[in-house]
Parts: C-alpha cells; sequence; structure tokens
C-alpha cells in the first residue's frame, strides 16, 4: 500500500517538475540533455529514441533497434521519463501529445490492462480475447478496494457508492464505434451491479438474462463485428434504500428494422431467425411449417448463414431457458415464434408480372398459405393486400393492381413492421417481469449502450439517425466535462483561464432548427406524395447554404461536418424511410386477423402517436403516424432530460484492430478514436484544471484533527487554510473556492498518507507535522 502511495506520490512530483511545458523550451531541454523523444519517420508510426547530436534544425537519435536516424527538429516530440511508463490515468503523463498517449495505452494493452483512466473517463480497449479480469474474486477485490487499478468494476462502484450516499441517479454512458465492446462493457457493468446489489429474489439474474433475449431479437452478424446490436439501448436498474437490486427497465432506440428484408453480402439478418431454424423442437416446427435457414430468401440473400465458433441451435436452447426465467409464458412464446416464422414465409411470397405495364398477382404457393395461416388471416385477403390497392373513384373505392416493385415493397414494409413490433413487444413484455410486484423506491443506475458515430462508404437515412443521436450524447459529455467544469470554477470564485473546446451546438442547430433544420425540412417533404430525393437535397441545399456544418453535394447527396468527422450523406431513400408507412389494406387486414399479435400490432399503430405541438402535423393526414426522424429526435429529447438528472460515468471504448484478433494495437486507427470521442480534449482539460475537490466542510471533517489542540479556528474556511499551510501545500497547487477547495493531481495523497498513518495509530497527530515539515 505505502509503496504504491510513495510511488503516487514521487510520480506526481515529477510530474511537477515537468509541468505545463512549452514544446519548443523543452525540446531545447530535452535535446541538451539528450532525453528520449518521439520521432516521425516516413510512413511510420511514431518510433522512440534518444537524441545523440544536433545540428541546426536536424537531430540524430538513436532509435530502439541501435539504428541512429537524422530527423527535422520539428519532427521531434518529448517522450515521458521511463517512471511515468504505463501509468493508470493519461492524466499523470508529463507530456500529453499523441504518441505519449498511444504507447501508453499500448503499453498496457500488451499486459493485458484493457482499462485506462483519461481523468474522469474510463477508456477501454477490447481485448478480443478472455483476460483475466472478471469474475468473482475482481468483484470483491473492488467492492472491497483491494483493486483500485480502473476497470468497468471500479466505476460501476463509484456509481454504486454515491448512488448510496448522495440519493442521486446515475447513468453509465457507453460509446464508441462498432465493435469497440460496448455492449459487452455494459454486460460486465451489470454483472457488477448484480452481485452488489443481489438479494434474494433473484431479478439481478433476471438482468442479466435479458441480455439475452435481446441479443437474440436485436443482435446480427454485420462487417464489423459478429454479434452487433442492431438497436440502442438504455438499461435503467432500480434499487431499494438497502441498495438492492429491486426491478429494472430496459428503453430501446431505432432498431434498424431494413435487416429483415434486406442484407449486405456477408451479414446476417438477426439472430433469432438462425437460432429458430437450428434449434426448434419438432412439434414446433411443424406448427410454424419451418424449414432450414437457407430456404428463405430473406435469410438466404447474402450467401453468408452461418457464424464461425457461434452454434446456433445450441443459442436457441439458452434462449428457451432465458424465455422461461423471465416471466414471458409459453402462450406469448408461441405467438412471437408465429410472427418470426410468419416473416421468413412472407419473404417467400413471390409475385407473377400479369401485363406490360409491371402489374403483378401473388403466386398461390406454399409460402402465402404458410404466412396467411400464421398471421391468422385469410389466403385470399393476404393475397389481395399484397396486390392491390384501392382507389377512391368518385363514392366507389376502385381495386387497383400493384407493379411488382410496389408489391415487393408492400411485402417488406408488412415483414419489417411485423419484426418492429415484435420487438418492441418482446421488451414490453420483458419490462413487464422485471417491475413485477415491486414498488420503486427512486434510485438507480442507468447504463446506456448506443450505436457509435458511423461513417461508411454510403450512409444512408440510419446513419443520419444515428450520427445526430450522437451529436446529442458528444453535446452531453462536453457539456459535463467541460462546461460544468469551468462554469463550477468561476461560481466558486476560482480564477481559471477558460480553455476552448469544439462545442458542436451550431451542429445541433442544423439537424433540430424548425422550421429550417435537416428534420424539419426533411419531414415537409415527407409530406409530399411527389417529392423524390433529388427535390429533397434541392430544398436542403436552397435552405441550408451558408451553414458553415452543411455542404449540398452532386446527385442528391449532402455532407455534414460532425464534431467527429464529415459524413457523406445519400439521400436514395431517405424519404421512404422518413415516411416508414404502411398501407391502409395492410393495417386494415391486421386488424381482422385472428392471432392475438396481428391484431395487438395493428391496433398500436392506430394510436395516435403524435403530441399535438409535433411539427409534422402540418399539411399532413390525421391518421399518419410520426415521421421516424421526428419520432426519434423525441425519444433522444427524453433520454436526454433523464441523463441529465443523473450523475453520468463515461466509458469510451476503443477498438484497436479492424480484424477482431488479440494483441494487434493499431495505432492510427486508435489514435482517431481517442481524437473523435474527445478523450485527447478531456485529458488536456482535466489536467489543466483541479481535479481534486473538496467543500470546506469535507476538507475538515476529514483532515481537522491533524491540527494541533490548541488550533482554535471556528468556521471551516479558515480551518482549511490553516491546514493547507500547516502541511506546506504549495500555493500554486490548490485554490481556494468559495465553496471549496481545488487541488491538482496528486496533492491530496500525501495528506492522506498522514491521515492513514494517524488513523493506524503509526503515527501522533503532534508529530505528523513535525514531521512532514522536517
Ligand atoms: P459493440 O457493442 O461496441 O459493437 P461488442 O460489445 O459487441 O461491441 O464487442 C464486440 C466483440 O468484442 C465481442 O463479441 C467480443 O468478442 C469482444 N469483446 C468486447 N469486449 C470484450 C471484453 N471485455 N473481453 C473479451 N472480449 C471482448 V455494435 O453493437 O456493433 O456498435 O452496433
Ligand atoms: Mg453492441
Amino acid at each position: 500500500e505505502e509503496t504504491k502511495a510513495n510511488l503516487a506520490n514521487s510520480k506526481s512530483g515529477l510530474l511537477q517538475g515537468f509541468r505545463e511545458p512549452e514544446l519548443d523550451d523543452n525540446l531545447g531541454y530535452f535535446i541538451k540533455k539528450k532525453l528520449r523523444v518521439w520521432c516521425r519517420l516516413h510512413n511510420v508510426p511514431w518510433q522512440s529514441g534518444q537524441i545523440q547530436s544536433t545540428s541546426g534544425e536536424k537531430a540524430s537519435v538513436r532509435l530502439l533497434d541501435e539504428s541512429v536516424v537524422t530527423v527535422p527538429t520539428q519532427d521531434l516530440l518529448p517522450a515521458n521519463p521511463d517512471i511515468l511508463e504505463g501509468v493508470d490515468d493519461l492524466i499523470q503523463l508529463s507530456y500529453l501529445n499523441e504518441p505519449s498517449v498511444l504507447h501508453n495505452l499500448q503499453y498496457r494493452y500488451s499486459r493485458d490492462i484493457v482499462y485506462s483512466k483519461a481523468g474522469p473517463v474510463l477508456v477501454a480497449v477490447n481485448p478480443f480475447k478472455d483476460v483475466q479480469l472478471y469474475g468473482n474474486d475482481f468483484v470483491t477485490a473492488y467492492r472491497q478496494n483491494l483493486l483500485d487499478s480502473p476497470h468497468v468494476y471500479a466505476l460501476a462502484d463509484t456509481a454504486y457508492n454515491e448512488m448510496m450516499t448522495d440519493g442521486i441517479n446515475q447513468s453509465i454512458i457507453i460509446s464508441g464505434e462498432s465493435g469497440a465492446g460496448k455492449t459487452e462493457t455494459a454486460k460486465i457493468a451489470m454483472q457488477y451491479l448484480a452481485a452488489l446489489g443481489g438479494g434474494s429474489g433473484g431479478i439481478e439474474s433476471e438482468v442479466l438474462l435479458t441480455s439475452c433475449l435481446l441479443e437474440a431479437f436485436g443482435n446480427a452478424k454485420t462487417a464489423r463485428n459478429n454479434n452487433s446490436s442492431r438497436f440502442g439501448k438504455l438499461i435503467e436498474i432500480h434499487f431499494t434504500a438497502a441498495g438492492k437490486i429491486c426491478g429494472a427497465k430496459i428503453q430501446t432506440f431505432l432498431l434498424e428494422k431494413s435487416r429483415v428484408v434486406q442484407l449486405a453480402q456477408g451479414e446476417r439478418s438477426y439472430h433469432i431467425f438462425y437460432q429458430l431454424c437450428a434449434g426448434a423442437p419438432d412439434g414446433l416446427r411443424g406448427r410454424l411449417r419451418l424449414k432450414r435457414a437457407s430456404d428463405y430468401s430473406y435469410l438466404n440473400q447474402s450467401d453468408c448463414l452461418t457464424i464461425h465458433d457461434v452454434d446456433d441451435a445450441q443459442k436457441f436452447h439458452m434462449l428457451m431457458d432465458a424465455f422461461n426465467t423471465t416471466r414471458i409464458c409459453k402462450d406469448d412464446q408461441e405467438h412471437a415464434f408465429e410472427m418470426l416464422a410468419a416473416v421468413l414465409w412472407l419473404g417467400n411470397i413471390s409475385f407473377l408480372v400479369i401485363d406490360n405495364e409491371n402489374h403483378i398477382e401473388v403466386v398461390a404457393d406454399e409460402a402465402v398459405t404458410n404466412a396467411a395461416g400464421l398471421i391468422g388471416c385469410g389466403i385470399q385477403d393476404l393475397m389481395l393486400a399484397l396486390s392491390t390497392h384501392s382507389i377512391q373513384a368518385g363514392k366507389d373505392k376502385v381495386a387497383k393492381n400493384l407493379t411488382l416493385q410496389q408489391a415487393i415493397d408492400t411485402r417488406d414494409s408488412l415483414a419489417k413492421f411485423i419484426y418492429a413490433s415484435l420487438f418492441d413487444w418482446l421488451v414490453e413484455k420483458i419490462n413487464l417481469s422485471l417491475a413485477m410486484g415491486k414498488q420503486h423506491t427512486g434510485r438507480s443506475i442507468s447504463i446506456l449502450d448506443i450505436y457509435g458515430f458511423e461513417s461508411f462508404k454510403k450512409n444512408s437515412f440510419e446513419q443520419f439517425c444515428i450520427n445526430y443521436a450522437n451529436e446529442r450524447l458528444q453535446q452531453h459529455f462536453n457539456r459535463h466535462l467541460f462546461k460544468l467544469e469551468q462554469e463550477g470554477y468561476e461560481l466558486d470564485g476560482i480564477d481559471w483561464t477558460k480553455i476552448d473546446f469544439e462545442d458542436n451546438q451550431d451542429c445541433l442547430d442544423l439537424f433540430e432548427k424548425r422550421p429550417l433544420g435537416l428534420i424539419s425540412l426533411l419531414d415537409e417533404e415527407s409530406n409530399f406524395p411527389k417529392a423524390t430525393n433529388l427535390t429533397l437535397t434541392t430544398k436542403l441545399k436552397q435552405h441550408l447554404k451558408g451553414n458553415h456544418r452543411f455542404k449540398g453535394e452532386r446527385d442528391g447527396a449532402f455532407t455534414v461536418r460532425h464534431y467527429a468527422g464529415e459524413v457523406l450523406y445519400d439521400t436514395g431513400e431517405f424519404l421512404e424511410k422518413n415516411r416508414d408507412l404502411l398501407h391502409s389494406e395492410i393495417i386494415q387486414l391486421l386488424s381482422s386477423c385472428t392471432s392475438q399479435l396481428s391484431q395487438l400490432f395493428a391496433s398500436m399503430l392506430k394510436q395516435p402517436q403524435k403530441p399535438a405541438s409535433s411539427p409534422i402535423q402540418v399539411g399532413m393526414p390525421a391518421c399518419q403516424k410520426q415521421s421516424v426522424a421526428t419520432k426519434f429526435k423525441d425519444q433522444l429529447f427524453k433520454l436526454m432530460q433523464q441523463l441529465e438528472s443523473t450523475t453520468p460515468h463515461f466509458i469510451r471504448c476503443i477498438k484497436p484492430n479492424n480484424k477482431h484478433i488479440p494483441g494487434m494495437f493499431d495505432k492510427n486507427l486508435v489514435l482517431e478514436q481517442l481524437r473523435c470521442c474527445g478523450v485527447l480534449e478531456v485529458v488536456r482539460i482535466a489536467r489543466s484544471g483541479y481535479p481534486t475537490r473538496m467543500t470546506h466542510q469535507e476538507f475538515t471533517r476529514r483532515y481537522g484533527f491533524l491540527l494541533p489542540e490548541n488550533h482554535t479556528c471556528q468556521d471551516p474556511l479558515s480551518t482549511s487554510v490553516a491546514i493547507l499551510q500547516q502541511f506546506d501545500i504549495l500555493p500554486e497547487m490548490y485554490q481556494v473556492g468559495y465553496t471549496k477547495l481545488y487541488f491538482r493531481t496528486g496533492q491530496i495523497g500525501s495528506l492522506e498518507n498522514v491521515r492513514k498513518q494517524v488513523l493506524q495509530g503509526t503515527l501522533e497527530v503532534q508529530k505528523c507535522f513535525r514531521g512532514h515539515r522536517a
């Protein structure tokens, strides 16, 4: 313990010696002392070396492999002293340049230390293998403070303690790009909370099992992750006053529906389909008329039916166990499977072109028979709904045949609707099960696992929504870490030179402004039946030109300058995806079905969903539902409100390579992610500030007893100042605010040491500062 504390102190002492140096002065110093530097060589990442000699603007540097290179001094950066190798918190580094930060993370990563701190933020680098960091022993060790290295457990522990002591709800906000480890990290945090808050009721294991259900229905294999979440989720875990888990609530965001009907090469649809096809027992198989996954066009279109090392049949059995543990009854389970099979059979329905205008009829085969049977309607009714639409001709309605494309779209929209409704229904069932009979006292920890920023070659409406959500979260992050930080200092009368950070409010305005923001304009255009993606982009260009976050492009595209980089959006399917319409014939059909779920889904659609103030209502028929973008925006607003009322804890997941393999650390890839999620910025800000703070009262309560007995200060402020003076804390190392004391990194460490020794009886109070001062 003591060695550790000493080491920490000596590290911070060292830090102060080198603190906040100007690069130029420093490099001079480094060159003179022939210290270690990072040097940039052509086409290779930064390399570490030792300066040998210099002449003019050039330096010769001996690299680790003993070779000596000559480089311009502008390509050199100071490296950290050896004693700082692999520090827990990037804040402790004397030099915060990019190669140093990367080196520190890589140093730890290569030793399977996948967690580090960046000031208040936990950085988690995906190990892509089992690392020995989890399980009961680790939970206990973190709970008892036997371990204090950065870990999800440590962060969850802090959140739990703060909830218990302050009575304030907490949130754990996890972000990172696809495959970075968000979902795994969320599960690890839940594991810890379940271990801490486990009671006799077993609700905690139920909470853990929900992941299994949600992942079966909401995750899929993509090019970037074999188990990619295709929805965002917030799990709110409720605790009793005694700190035991008493229930949970799950909220989901924007399930990727298009995946049900359309797959990119090498990707899969939702896991549940393959699990069902592989694992359903004979009885169920018969009732669902189920075939193999390869027999369904929705599944076989992408030449990818299995995942390496994953046994879908076995997963199905685990799913059934999870189903039975959460109180979802057998009937409900059966209904859910019927809907899944119905979706698969819908995908096999084919059409016959009957004239030269491409009009069609539905082919009467087993696909349509089975689909109708499973959703509970007449075969003829389904065929009619998929091949015709009625138009008003005077007082009468006339049925008109659909074209091939229209029919395919209608069939696919029905399949997507059923699946998305099923997903929402499942979440609701899980929530009912998790809330059953438990009263909620109001304390909670919420865990947010939401898709990170996405920028692909082709970006569509989904990326538009996802990146918008990330702008919102980034602002929450910024606000919390930077703005609140600065405002706090100012309010407390602290001398604090403002540090600028990149605020993204203008980008949020670009999306949200009414009536001239991206979402409003998109909604407006979605109201015109004749609109195309070209009229949409013309409109966007017309109203948004001059906005420095927006750039109109050719061929119906536009670029947004996001905080994390520029993204080019292809508006090709924006309007349809935003409208997300379902023909009234189809809704009619579903509401007349004998199947419970079909009816339920149809009735959910008919309920008025729009708040009266919603802008989209203008000019839209009353029966129309809210647009997808606006619904998502409203959902995000609620989410942000909810998060604002909690104390947030941030985890940034980093993907160290794109190959999903252990032991490979691609520096450029990591650096890009660190920049994108603002980690480097956080470190810079946190370090130049005063990261440790305590109220005068807290400080007095904690250290007041260390003052000599004859000390007669009354109020906490003067007592605090007396303590600071007694212990010779250097004036530039702290600031006294109206309500709090602010300390630079490492200052509290020495006080804590003395306090501990006095408490343990190894040091007498009177001796402690004599000793200390000597
Ligand atoms: P994601 O949630 O961030 O992606 P996951 O949490 O699904 O990423 O992680 C991807 C894969 O990385 C997992 O399936 C594991 O194989 C591995 N992995 C992640 N964290 C760990 C860990 N702590 N220990 C061992 N392996 C890990 V996406 O949902 O695609 O954005 O939409
Ligand atoms: Mg995920």
